[in-house]
């Protein structure tokens, strides 16, 4: 999971970009996880807007109409959406918002904040260097003996981690690594999935999904299937540090190697690889493509519907709200025919 997201154009830009820093703010440092998602709901609504945002009383109607019940229910609950219209009234009149200047210029938030930036730091992680009087970059170095081995090569490739990755890149690195699958095994099935699969300008990071047909929900675990692959791609210099590596997940750091007509050499990206039973590989694709947003909203039409739909299964609810057996799944649309939802090219999963 990246953790820089790219920044919505919009008309209303300045609305969107302050509500995902507060949203940021509510995860990192308050550890509050549904006033991070009414904050991102709220921007990704309002920068689908195709209209300049003139009051908060419009924002205000804009999020209520979109916003189906169990969704308003998690903002009201929060208290997060009136007070989101105060906020983008003062935004609007004053061109600032106090509650901001004072999240930015307040040591402790800015700090911790910061430090989450870091791959291998969460919340509780950065709180805690913090109360140890780590606040920066050269107080990480410091301290490196405290650090985990993620923690640490996130402080190796910090500013290279920061930067985004350009389209073209991610797509060089596709012909890549599809065309290495099938040096190792022509069955694999590999899909790079995440906001490249959405057709996004620039990508935080490549998330593959990996599946082979020999390896099914039904079927002995077969580790060797992902390490095969990880292997391969370290002895072919893409793969060049490991952050974790377990049976089914491979989180770790690569890089292209410069062909003669580049000018400039690839920097470090943060790169997972995930090998999914063939049964459960559209669900993973479903979710792995994300977004994050798409993902909520299709979860709750799910459920709206008798179902209960997750990153590897989807299944449908009994009465007592008890989930059955596992549908059969042959590709995503199948999951969307399960729930009537109408299909939806990835590039139009924003949302
Ligand atoms: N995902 C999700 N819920 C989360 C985190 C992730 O449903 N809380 C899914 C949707 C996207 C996918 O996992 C990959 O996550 P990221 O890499 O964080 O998102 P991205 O859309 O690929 O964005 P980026 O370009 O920043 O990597
Ligand atoms: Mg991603």
């Amino acid at each position: 999971m990246s953790k820089r997201k790219a920044p919505q154009e919009s008309l209303n830009e300045g609305i969107t970009d302050f509500l995902v820093e507060l949203a940021n703010y509510e995860k990192n440092v308050n550890r509050a996880i549904h006033k991070y998602n009414a904050y991102r709901k709220a921007a990704s609504t309002i920068a689908k807007y195709p209209n300049k945002i003139k009051s908060g009383e419009e924002a205000k109607k804009l999020l209520k109409k979109i916003t189906n019940f169990l969704q308003l229910f998690t903002i009201l609950q929060d208290g997060v959406g009136a007070k989101i219209a105060e906020k983008i009234d003062e935004f609007l009149q004053t061109g600032k918002l106090r509650k901001l200047e004072k999240i930015r210029n307040d040591d402790t938030s800015s700090s911790i904040n910061f430090l989450t930036r870091v791959t291998g730091i969460g919340p509780a992680a950065a709180r805690k260097f913090f109360e140890e009087g780590v606040k920066t970059l050269d107080d990480l170095k410091k301290v490196e003996h405290k650090l985990n081995h993620h923690q640490k090569i996130g402080l190796k490739y910090f500013e290279e981690f920061e930067k985004r990755i350009p389209r073209a890149e991610m797509e060089k690195m596709e012909t890549l690594i599809l065309g290495e699958l099938t040096e190792i095994d022509t069955e694999y099935i590999g899909t790079i999935c995440g906001s490249y699969r959405r057709g996004a300008a620039s990508s935080g990071d490549i998330d593959i999904l990996l599946t082979h047909p020999k390896y099914t929900s039904q079927t002995e675990k077969q580790p060797k299937l992902l390490h095969a692959v990880v292997e391969h791609l370290e002895s072919v210099g893409f793969v060049t540090d490991t952050l974790s590596k377990g049976d089914t997940k491979f989180m770790g750091v690569c890089q292209l190697q410069p062909s003669d007509d580049d000018e400039e050499e690839y920097l470090h990206r943060r790169i997972d690889i995930r090998l999914i039973p063939k049964d459960q590989y559209y669900c993973g694709v479903l979710y792995f493509t994300g977004s994050d947003i798409f993902n909520k909203n299709m979860r709750t039409h799910a459920l709206e519907k008798g179902f209960t739909l997750n990153e590897y299964t989807i299944r449908p609810l009994g009465v007592t709200g008890v989930a059955g057996e596992p549908l059969l799944v042959d590709s995503e649309k199948d999951i969307f025919d399960y729930i009537q939802y109408k299909y939806r090219e990835p590039k139009d999963r924003s949302e």
